[in-house]
C-alpha cells in the first residue's frame, strides 16, 4: 500500500545511511578507507583537535573531498520531489554533507553542522570549501583576520547542539503528522531521543523507520521498512 502524503505534515530525520549510496562513508558501518583504523568518535572531538589539529584536518579534508565530488542519490531526490508536490515537508539531518540541498530540498536543518563550512576558532570569520580551496590548502587553514586556526563548522562529540536549532527540531517533532527516520543507527544523543519526544508530545504521530537493519528505535516505531533507503523510500510514497 503506497503512503498518501498529501495534506500531511511530514518531518524526515536522516542519518549517514541516507548518503551511503552517494559514496559518503557512514560513521559506524563497514568502511575500507584508510580511516578505518581510526574511530570517528576519537577524531570528531575538541580534544582530538587541540591534541593533533593536522590529523583532524587531514580526516576532514578527505571527507570534504568526497562530499564535493559526490552526487545526491535517489533517496535525496525522492524527498526533493515530495517537497515539490507537498510543501509541508521538513528535513532534520545529522549529516554534515549538503546532498539534501543539492537534490533540491529547501527546508533542511543541520543538527550537527556542515562539513563544507569552516569557522575561525577565535573570531567570527568563516569560509565555504571548494575544490580549488581544498587543493590550495596544504596544511591547517589559518584565519587571515586573526591568524588563528579554522575548525570544521560541525558539532563534535562532547559539544552541545545549537539551542535555536534544537528548539526548531522540537517544534517540528511535536507538531508533525508523520515522522520518517531514515539511515540512522539512532544511538547519538540528543537526536536519538527525537522519536520518543515526538511520540510523548504527539501520541497520534505515525513513525516510519527506513534502514538496512533494525535499530534501538525499531520497537517503538509504527513500521520499520528494511532495505536500502535509496530503493525503499521511492516505493513507499504515492506521488
Ligand atoms: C551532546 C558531526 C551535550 C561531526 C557528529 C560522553 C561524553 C560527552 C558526550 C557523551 C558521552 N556519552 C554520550 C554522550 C553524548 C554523545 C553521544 O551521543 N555519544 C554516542 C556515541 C553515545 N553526544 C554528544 O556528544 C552530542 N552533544 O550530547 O552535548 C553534552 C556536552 C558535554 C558533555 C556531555 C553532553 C553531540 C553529538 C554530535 C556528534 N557529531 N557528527 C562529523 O560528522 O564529523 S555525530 C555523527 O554520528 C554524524 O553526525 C552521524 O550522522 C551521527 C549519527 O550517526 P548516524 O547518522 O546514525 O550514522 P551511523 O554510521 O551511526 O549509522 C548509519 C545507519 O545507516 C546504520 O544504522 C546503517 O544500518 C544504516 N544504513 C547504512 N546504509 C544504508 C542504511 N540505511 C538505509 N539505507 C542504506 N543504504
Ligand atoms: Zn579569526
Amino acid at each position: 500500500m503506497k503512503f498518501k502524503s498529501m495534506n500531511k505534515k511530514i518531518t524526515v530525520l536522516t542519518g549517514a545511511g541516507f548518503s551511503r549510496a552517494s559514496g559518503v562513508p557512514t560513521f559506524r558501518g563497514e568502511d575500507e578507507s584508510l580511516w578505518s583504523k581510526y574511530n570517528p568518535a576519537d577524531l570528531a572531538t575538541p580534544q582530538a583537535f587541540s591534541r593533533n589539529p593536522t590529523l583532524v584536518w587531514d580526516w576532514y579534508k578527505w571527507r570534504i573531498g568526497i562530499v564535493l565530488r559526490t552526487q545526491p542519490n535517489q533517496a535525496h531526490k525522492v524527498l526533493a520531489t515530495l517537497e515539490q508536490k507537498n510543501a509541508a515537508i521538513s528535513i532534520i539531518t545529522q549529516n554534515v554533507d549538503n546532498l539534501h540541498e543539492r537534490a533540491g530540498s529547501s527546508n533542511v536543518t543541520h543538527v550537527h553542522g556542515e562539513i563544507l563550512k569552516a569557522r575561525c576558532t577565535k573570531c567570527t570569520s568563516f569560509f565555504t570549501w571548494t575544490e580549488k580551496k581544498l587543493e590550495k590548502t596544504e596544511f591547517i587553514p589559518q584565519c587571515l583576520e586573526c591568524e588563528s586556526f579554522y575548525r570544521p563548522d560541525v558539532v563534535w562529540f562532547g559539544e552541545s547542539l545549537d539551542t535555536k536549532i534544537l528548539g526548531k527540531c522540537y517544534e517540528l517533532l511535536t507538531h508533525t503528522d508523520v515522522l520518517i527516520i531514515a539511515g540512522t543507527s539512532a544511538i547519538v544523543f540528543p537526536v536519538a531521543e527525537f522519536p520518543f519526544l515526538a511520540k510523548k508530545y504527539n501520541p497520534s504521530v505515525e513513525i516510519f523507520e527506513f534502514n538496512i537493519e533494525r535499530t534501538p528505535i525499531s520497537s517503538m516505531v509504527t513500521q520499520t521498512i528494511l532495505g536500502p533507503v535509496e530503493e525503499t523510500l521511492d516505493n513507499f510514497f504515492q506521488f
